[in-house]
Formats: C-alpha cells, sequence, structure tokens
C-alpha cells in the first residue's frame, strides 16, 4: 500500500498527478506543511527533511518529489517509464535540470506575482528571474523543436516531471511566447486529465530574509 503526504498544493501535486497518470490507488495525508504538520516527530520520523512529499511503500519512505516519480515509474513501468537504460538516464538528466536550472528562478518569480504577500513582492526581483529562467527555457525550446515530447515522440515520466515543476508558469502568468516548441508541449501536458486534480493556491508564504532566499523556502 502506498501513502502520499502532502496537500495538493504543494510539490505534492507532482506525484499525485504521476500515481493519477498510473491509475495507482494511494492513501492521502495531505499534511498542512505551513503550519507545523512537517515539524511533528511523528512526521520527522517519516521525512528528517521535514517536507512534502513523502511516499511510504509497504513500510519505506522515499522523499523528493521527483525522485518519486522516477521510483513510481521503475516500479509500475508502462508507457510512462523509461523503455532503456538510456531513456532512463535521460529522465533523471532533466528531471534534475528542472530542479537545478529552473525551480529557483521560477518558484522566486511566481512568488513575486501571487506567493508573496503583495507588499513583499519585488517587480524588479520578478524580472531578474524571468531573465534567468531564459537559459533553461531556450535549452528545452531547441529540444522541444526536435520532439513532441521530451524523450521522444510519448508522454513520460520526464515530461511530466518538467510540466509539474513548470505548471507555476500559467499560475504566475508568466509569458512564454518566446519558446513556441515548450509553450505547445507545456499546454498539452497540463491539459492531460490526470494533472488537472489540485486545488488553487489560496495562500501566501512570508518572504525570506535576504540572507536566506538562496535556501529553499517554501
Ligand atoms: N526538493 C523537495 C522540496 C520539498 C519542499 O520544500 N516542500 C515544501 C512544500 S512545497 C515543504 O514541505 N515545506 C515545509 C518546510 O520547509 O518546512 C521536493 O521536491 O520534494
Amino acid at each position: 500500500m502506498l501513502t502520499l503526504y502532502g496537500a495538493p498544493a504543494s510539490r505534492a501535486h507532482r506525484v499525485m498527478w504521476m500515481l493519477k497518470e498510473l491509475e495507482v490507488p494511494f492513501r492521502h495525508e495531505p499534511t498542512d506543511f505551513l503550519h507545523g504538520g512537517t515539524r511533528s516527530a511523528e512526521f520527522l520520523r517519516i521525512n528528517p527533511n521535514g517536507r512534502v512529499p513523502v511516499l511510504v511503500d509497504d513500510g519505506r519512505a522515499i522523499f523528493e518529489s521527483l525522485a518519486i516519480n522516477l521510483y513510481l515509474a521503475r516500479k509500475f513501468g508502462g508507457t510512462l517509464a523509461p523503455a532503456d537504460l538510456w531513456e532512463e538516464g535521460q529522465a533523471t538528466q532533466w528531471s534534475f535540470w528542472a530542479v537545478t536550472e529552473v525551480e529557483k528562478p521560477l518558484l522566486l518569480a511566481a512568488c513575486n506575482r501571487f506567493l508573496f504577500a503583495e507588499a513583499d513582492r519585488d517587480p524588479a526581483e520578478f524580472q531578474q528571474m524571468i531573465a534567468r529562467l531564459d537559459r533553461p527555457f531556450r535549452v528545452l525550446e531547441a529540444h522541444l523543436a526536435q520532439r513532441s515530447h521530451v524523450l521522444g515522440d510519448r508522454f513520460t515520466v520526464a515530461d511530466l516531471n518538467i510540466a509539474a515543476l513548470m505548471s507555476l508558469v500559467p499560475l504566475a502568468g508568466i509569458g512564454i511566447g518566446d519558446y513556441p516548441h515548450m509553450e505547445a508541449w507545456l499546454e498539452s501536458c497540463l491539459e492531460r486529465p490526470a494533472a488537472a486534480d489540485w486545488k488553487p493556491i489560496r495562500f501566501t508564504v512570508p518572504r525570506p530574509p535576504a540572507e536566506r532566499m538562496l535556501a529553499s523556502f517554501v
């Protein structure tokens, strides 16, 4: 039996999307990460990082949203899973790429559009983050100009991991028209029925002090 910890309006939605694509039943523990739900002794025994998502599979816990999805792809197979070692390497590569090249600037851009309280938003910082995203976005654009999906011609965990992270793009109203192949690909990924089922974000997060800005903050 699988148990997923994490509310839909958190990085747990990435794993919910994957589980729904795979049509795998799971128990859901929403876990309120904004109000101490991830800091209880009980939760820290499951994920000592004090973060969601974490997936418990038959008593063993795995954390890191994109790693969980790669694990689920391997475990349940099907067309979402890498078909061979090369595809597995590519899926890992693009997942690490999404986290290292895209996530921080995109999240900070989104914070400055809707996740920070209005008084904490900084339009100049938003523009800086958009400028930083140009390099990885051009990389993905060039890749998708040659193929319909990240691993070739079918939707896989590699698409899901990147698109789930980039679901902040429409939420933050970030224009990506300069990257037409990436824009069409993202739209098609987010239109999948399994992607739709997560609640709109209705909370704000505090702006961290400048010295902590580079640490993960939401
Ligand atoms: N890299 C981790 C990040 C997890 C993360 O930061 N989750 C946030 C919610 S989206 C959290 O649990 N924050 C609570 C905290 O840091 O105390 C992943 O992708 O799973």
